[in-house]
């Protein structure tokens, strides 16, 4: 690493930048947030942020460029993440420049770990100042830190800070003024003579390979990390290294140093000698009350029975919880639909497209906006209290036998939520083939968008047959399904693909937090609001063009052809000749208006391009008891899984099938039966396709969004077969499931 130099896009501007820089999980983004006034993402457990982020810091008059940065322990980084510390540090990021100064956010409970980056830091000659946050957790533990000794002692101004409340955050923006204008530096290591004899030797033989200059601090990150990143900078190849390094390194061996310990041995020494008379920890530590917690909740049975049980409650209150929400959206849907049909009626195809398509698609989909909200709210919970790492550790032990990296269980847990953050957070992996694999099973977790699916064909089907005991119970299994087949997916893709070594677990524990209600409620509103959001755009537009591709064309004859079969139906019903059945049906009787009516609608989407199209790929889907209709909101909901329930909505509504009163589109669906073939007559949801249809929403890449982040993360051809396995995984999982469920009897 350089000492800073003002290069990039935004130095040309003169803008000066902050970097926050420490371990993970110590509230680098907790403290952006305050100081930026924006609302960047923070989670009890290491790793949450995995990318740079910036905001503004106004400091009276001028404006100063706030970098949060994913936490690291050292400067000899292996993954991803930790790659984006080194070189954002480096002012190696394009159109970022390096730090005119550094804020090291130091764990107030853990001072001599933390310092440890903050003195690489400032041997890489960067200016710096440290945060000493979570002195409220100190404190708590019986720690007494003396901040001004310390302060002296390093020679930078030390700020004790608590990010989540904002105490002393306005000291720190001050120290950050000051010390723009006057770059502290502070109390470097000074390393015995071998290193200093090793780099030399190292920089004899570097500079001409790299033909440029190389400085002490990277030479130093040559000379102690097992796997040098600078070399990639410098252009030298790990042949080329291995020849000048052995040389160097024997210096440093001579002296009585393992080359590879000695830089953590001299830097713990010298962070020692920093600290000494700095803490004083209470005389009898208080018995840790987090470790029996610990004992109990990652215990092999214990562990496991509290988190299903957990799991199950998360879920049955997700189900019941919602239901007068549900209610209340509903009838507000119907009301916007009265509304639209009457003050559009002389417009029939625009009153169609609003109240058949815009209202009905996407009002379908807000319904579940509770669901979404209870979720969150669950994941925030979970998230924030601590728990979620324990969870992770749990799922560790009991599936490491499947060689998934140490690691791998974080970006699987986030991916519940959302696979995109979850594809992300796989970037704390160092391993790449472990990564990969990661990346390559993220997208089977049930995210958050699958619940509307779940809820709708579970609300339909399995709560009016057999009660909110079973109905919850199914929304619980239903989230295993992905994991349960990731888990042997992953095994073979690490045995015959991959091939990588099974790791330990390697996630630092985060202590155990009482959850800020504000946070969480904040949280659940932003997923609420995101939710909504794509409800109102990127779904509507879909909708839109469903609802058109089921409405057109739309030639005369067709309802003429419908009321012809319509006539030779009543006909043959009441025994009466057919002109006569057709005057009859023209003539003002309700009922048979009504189903008239009915017939019309249906013959038109039967007809309509989207109709054609559901029944040119239904037999794909025959297997798995789809009709073409099923198969229409399958095969449109490939960009987006939800626009299913917004497919359904409008075919059934343009049908003429939605039972008008409750304009339910539950009550539709059971209403739905086979007309012609082998099933003619026969309900189409039956509890076997209502299951089939789950699983392979279950096991299905449908989400644009993901395949995009999977591409970014790794590259198009991994994104391609990553959609290829799950869309065959999902068909494959429809087909058994209902052919067993069939056999069985679910109907
Ligand atoms: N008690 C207490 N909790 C804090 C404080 N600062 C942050 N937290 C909590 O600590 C957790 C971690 O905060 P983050 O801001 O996400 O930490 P980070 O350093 O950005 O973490 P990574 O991005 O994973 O490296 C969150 O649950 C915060 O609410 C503090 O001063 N006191
Ligand atoms: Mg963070």
């Amino acid at each position: 690493m350089t000492a800073p130099s003002r290069s990039g896009d935004s130095a040309a501007a003169g803008t000066a930048r902050v970097f926050l820089v420490g371990n993970p999980n110590t509230g680098k983004s907790t403290l952006f947030n305050r100081l930026t006034g924006l609302r960047q993402r923070v989670g009890n457990y290491p790793g949450v942020t995995v990318e740079r982020k910036t905001g503004t810091l106004r400091l009276g008059d001028r404006e100063v460029e706030v970098v949060d940065l994913p936490g690291s322990y050292s400067l000899a980084a292996a993954s991803p993440d930790e790659r984006v510390v080194i070189d954002a540090l480096s002012g190696r990021i394009k159109g970022l420049g390096a730090p005119d100064l550094v804020v090291c956010v130091v764990d107030a409970t853990n001072i001599q770990r933390n310092l440890f980056l903050a003195s690489q830091i400032a041997d890489a000659g960067v200016p710096l100042i440290v945060a000493l946050n979570l002195v409220d957790s100190a404190r708590r533990s019986g720690l007494r830190i003396d901040a001004e000794l310390l302060s002296k002692r390093l020679g930078v101004p030390v700020v004790p800070t608590v990010a989540v409340t904002g105490e002393g955050v306005e000291a720190l923006r001050a120290a950050i003024g000051w010390a723009m204008e006057f770059p502290p530096r502070m109390t470097a290591i000074r390393w015995p003579a071998c290193v200093g004899e090793a780099m030399g030797r190292l920089r004899e033989a570097l500079v001409p390979l790299s033909g440029g200059t190389v400085s002490d601090a990277e030479l130093r990150r040559v000379l102690f990390d097992s796997e040098p990143v600078v070399l990639e900078r410098l252009g030298v190849s790990r042949e080329q290294a291995a020849t000048v390094l052995g040389p160097a390194r024997d210096v440093v061996r001579h002296a009585g140093f393992n080359p590879l310990a000695a830089e953590a041995l001299l830097q713990y020494e010298h962070i020692g000698a920093l600290l000494e008379g700095v803490v004083q920890a209470p005389e009898r530590p208080r018995a840790s009350k987090s470790e029996s917690v610990d004992r109990v909740l990652t215990h092999r049975w214990w562990g496991l029975a509290i988190f299903s049980a957990l799991m199950y409650l998360v879920f049955q209150s997700i189900y019941t919880w919602a239901v007068p929400a549900m209610g209340a959206i509903e009838v507000a849907k119907g009301w916007a639909q009265g509304l639209a049909s009457g003050a559009l009626a002389e417009f029939p195809m625009l009153e169609s497209l609003v109240a058949d398509g815009i209202v009905e698609g996407v009002g379908a989909m807000l319904i579940f906006l509770p669901q979404i909200l209870i979720l969150f709210f669950f994941i925030a919970l979970l998230e924030d209290t601590g728990y979620m790492a324990r969870a992770a550790f749990l799922m560790d032990r009991l599936f490491g036998w499947c060689g998934l990296n140490g690691k791998s269980f974080v970006p699987l847990l986030s991916s519940y939520a959302c696979a995109v953050p979850g594809v992300l957070s796989a970037r704390v992996i160092e391993d790449p083939k472990a990564r990969l694999a990661t990346i390559l099973i993220a997208p089977l977790m049930s995210c958050s968008a699958r619940l509307p699916v779940y809820v709708l064909m579970i609300g339909a089907f399995v709560e009016p047959r057999h009660g909110p005991f079973w109905a919850g119970v199914a929304l619980f299994a239903m989230h295993f399904v992905g994991l349960l087949v990731a888990l042997p997916v992953a095994a073979l893709l690490n045995r015959f693909l991959l091939r990588t070594r099974p790791q330990p677990f390697l996630l630092e524990m985060p202590p155990y937090r009482v959850p800020r209600l504000r946070d969480i409620l904040w949280r659940m509103a932003e997923r609420g609001w995101e939710f909504v959001w794509r409800a109102g755009t990127v779904i509507l537009a879909i909708t839109v063009i469903i609802w058109a591709m089921l409405y057109f064309p739309r030639p005369p004859e067709v309802a003429e052809e419908a009321r012809r079969a319509f006539a030779a139906e009543v006909a043959a019903e009441r025994g009466m000749a057919r002109e006569e059945a057709m005057g009859m049906i023209s003539g003002g009787d309700g009922e048979l208006d009504a189903r008239l009516g009915a017939r019309i609608a249906a013959a038109y989407v039967e007809q309509s391009l989207m109709g054609r199209l559901g029944r040119a790929v239904q037999p794909v889907f025959d297997l798995a008891g789809f009709d073409w209709k099923i198969t229409v909101g399958v095969v449109a909901s490939f960009p987006a899984r939800e626009v299913i329930i917004a497919t359904l909505g409008v075919i059934y509504s343009l049908g003429g099938d939605v039972d008008e009163a409750s304009g339910d589109l539950r009550a539709a669906m059971a209403a739905e039966r086979w007309a012609g073939g082998p099933r003619d007559g026969t309900p189409v949801f039956t509890l076997s396709v209502a299951f089939a249809i789950m699983v392979f929403f279950a096991l299905c890449q449908q989400c644009g969004a993901t395949v995009a982040a999977v591409a970014q993360e790794t590259n198009w051809r991994w994104a391609l077969f990553s959609f290829c396995y799950m869309t065959a995984l999902a068909w494959i999982g429809a087909v058994a499931v209902y052919q067993i469920g069939t056999s069985l009897g679910w109907v």
